[in-house]
């Protein structure tokens, strides 16, 4: 009965506009909705006024509609006094109005990018090896593949270095397109896996102090600048290895200093540096680990999965425990040319998506 007097109490609060006073115990209430006089609707109501209300943080949670029982729980967590017709807007509310609406454009790819921070510092402290470090590949890889699997509107990912870059589907509506969010979480999720998984990809060498990745949005409005975009990053990703594998070879193998071998490749080509390798170390690039000179992209692949599912069949009508095959999206790892058709046209779902 205590109970209902309260919800009366609140009910009238509502509708009246004026203010109530509950006193500093937490408080559950639990009635049958069918029993009481407070409808339903005034509990959400009232809750949902009490929470818009940033000056009293959780003040009262909701519990779950328990369907079976049709019991409300209504918890009040600190004492609180308020006034409904100032709730609904306090003197402060103003402020939101600074904040800024952010949308990516409609219909068009989204790409993000993220970089680690001062990567140059933090590969030499935690003994990466020159110029390819592959833990630390595979640890890039390990937290994109997360990224993915947990914002699955994106199409097709690609890494090199300390960076990658995600594309979201045209269409995607995800965080309502706001950039901002879209960018922060998909930097965050990467950065804590990569933290998460460092010690299975790095047993032997403790993280020293937490990395940094920081984040850009780019739109792009038609499929070829998305290759465009693509290309142009798996570009830089074969200039530099080729750039730092000669490095490295003169300096390690060559017993030069670091100003020495910059100074012997300073001016020359792609092909210079490839006979370099070939005829001072006998290094055929195209040898080298694709990995090392492709990056990596992730694509999703169908695969079938075999799993245990209790179930009747057409022939058998008894449940029982049965293997049942079904499809499942799943992130895979290649290192391969994406700047060629070949590559879109054995995936040619990553750029078919029609929008209006
Ligand atoms: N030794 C080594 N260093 C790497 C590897 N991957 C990335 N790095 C370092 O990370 C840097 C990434 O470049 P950039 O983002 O321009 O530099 P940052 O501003 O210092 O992060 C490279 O210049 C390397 O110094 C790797 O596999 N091995
Ligand atoms: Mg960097």
């Amino acid at each position: 009965m205590k109970s209902v007097r309260i919800l009366q109490n609140l009910s009238a609060v509502i509708s009246s506009h004026t203010s109530i006073n509950i006193p500093a115990t937490t408080l559950f209430l639990h009635l049958r909705t069918k029993s009481t006089c407070l409808p339903a609707r005034a509990i959400c109501s009232f809750t949902q006024r009490t929470n818009e209300n940033s000056s009293y943080p959780a003040a009262i949670q909701r519990g779950k509609t328990k369907r079976q029982t049709g019991c409300l729980r209504l918890r009040a967590l600190k004492p609180f006094s308020f006034s409904t017709s100032a709730m609904a807007k306090s003197k402060f509310e103003y402020v939101r109005q600074f904040e800024t609406q952010d949308p990516c454009l409609p219909n068009t790819w989204i790409v993000i990018r993220l970089d680690g921070r001062n990567f140059h510092r933090f590969s030499t402290d935690h003994g990466f090896t020159k110029p390819n470090d592959e833990r630390a590949l595979h640890l890039m890889t390990r937290a994109a593949e997360t990224v993915m699997n947990d914002f699955r509107d994106i199409v097709i990912s690609y890494g090199q270095s300390d960076e990658f870059s995600f594309v979201l589907k045209k269409s995607t509506m995800l965080y309502s397109r706001r950039a901002s969010k879209l960018m922060t979480h998909i930097v965050s999720q990467f950065s804590s896996s990569y933290v998460f998984h460092w010690a299975q990809h790095f047993p032997d060498q403790p993280l020293q102090y937490p990395p940094g990745f920081d984040g850009r949005v780019i739109l792009y409005p038609s499929n070829k600048n998305l290759r465009d975009y693509l290309s142009w990053r798996q570009a830089d990703c074969h200039i530099n290895n080729l750039y730092n594998t000669c490095f490295w070879a003169l300096v390690q193998q060559g017993g030069m200093t670091n100003t020495q071998a910059e100074e012997r490749i300073r001016h020359t080509f792609s092909a210079d540096k490839n006979e370099i390798l070939f005829s001072e170390f006998g290094i055929n690039y195209n040898n080298e680990p694709e990995m090392y000179k492709k990056g990596t992209v992730l694509v999703w692949k169908k695969v079938e999965e075999t799993v245990t599912r209790t179930c009747r069949t057409a022939e058998d009508p008894v449940e029982r425990p049965r293997e049942v095959t079904k499809l499942r999206k799943k992130v895979v790892p290649l290192h391969t040319d994406i700047i060629g058709d070949v590559f879109w046209e054995e995936h040619p779902d990553i750029l078919e998506e029609e929008c209006f």
